[in-house]
């Protein structure tokens, strides 16, 4: 099998970010490094965190067991366990797991000689989380200001959030980020329907190439991006949404507390209209 030769070839040593070879092996087939050690870790932990923290509240059912920050009062200092110190335990193992996951995606694109671009991409989405437990919970000067880790409990959180500034979709970084998680969907639903279309022809078919796939863009809208561009696109695409997602929710609060229809009054203050 050819994954067989492939992996003899580049399962070596080496790449390792810290630790150098003492953690630098497989486990079936995984890699584990320093990095493997401490995602195990902070999961193991933070998945019995979890549980016991369900095991406090009233009830075991999936939609409704909730584990909340502190309250308000409690500022940015550390809470008693029963009282939001488990939701703050829970938040580091989080942070150290996405954070020790990240690292070890590193280590595993420098073993293979590879660029950082899978790290970096997921670093996007590990800020749009440290945004909503980390920087404005912070920046508004208590750790409640963070979603409770909930199935029910964060969706209404999310609403409640969005009720308190009146109409969140008048949020302009919120309107950037959803055009981001749409353009992202038409791409991929592009890329994803093209590449079959090519490569999966029915029983006794040619498959086709890139000739076919630039073409069938090309007679359609005038225009192909290319194997290479719509991959590029695609990331950035991805890339972006986490991005004004994070900076759409950072903004409110600390940088604008008023309603987001509100936000608008620029415009129609605009000296033009006189
Ligand atoms: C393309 C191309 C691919 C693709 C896709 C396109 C051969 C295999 C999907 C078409 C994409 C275009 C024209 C860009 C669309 C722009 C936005 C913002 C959605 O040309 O090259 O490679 O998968």
């Amino acid at each position: 099998m050819a994954m067989l030769s492939f992996e003899r070839k580049y399962r070596v040593r080496g790449g390792t970010l810290i630790g150098g070879d003492l953690f630098d092996f497989w486990v079936g087939p995984f890699y584990v490094g320093f990095f493997g050690v401490t995602t195990v870790f902070f999961t193991f932990l933070g998945t019995a965190l979890i549980i016991w923290g369900a095991a406090l509240g009233p009830t075991w059912n999936i939609w409704q067991i909730n584990i909340a920050p502190p309250d308000l009062s409690y500022g940015l200092a550390l809470a008693p366990l029963k009282e939001g110190g488990l939701w703050q335990l829970i938040t580091v193992c989080a942070l150290g797991a996405f954070c020790s996951w990240a690292l070890r995606q590193a280590e595993i694109a420098r073993k293979l000689g590879m660029g950082y671009h899978i790290p970096v991409a997921f670093s996007f989405a590990i800020f749009a989380y440290v945004a909503l437990v980390v920087i404005r919970p912070v920046l508004m000067g208590a750790w409640g200001h963070g979603f409770p880790y909930g199935i029910m409990s964060h969706l209404d959180w999310v609403s409640n959030v969005g009720y308190q500034y009146l109409h969140f979709h008048y949020n302009p970084a919120h309107c950037i980020a959803i055009t981001f998680f749409f353009t992202n969907a038409l791409a991929l639903a592009m890329h994803g329907s093209l590449i079959i279309s090519a490569a999966n022809p029915k029983e006794g078919e040619v498959v086709k190439g890139a000739e076919h796939e630039n073409t069938i863009f090309r007679d359609t809208i005038g225009y192909s991006i290319g194997t290479l561009g719509i991959h590029r696109l695609g990331l950035f695409l991805a890339v972006s949404a986490a991005f004004w997602s994070a900076v759409c929710i950072i903004i409110s609060g600390p940088f604008w507390t008023r309603g987001w229809p509100e936000w608008w009054s620029w415009w129609l203050d605009l000296p033009i209209w006189r």
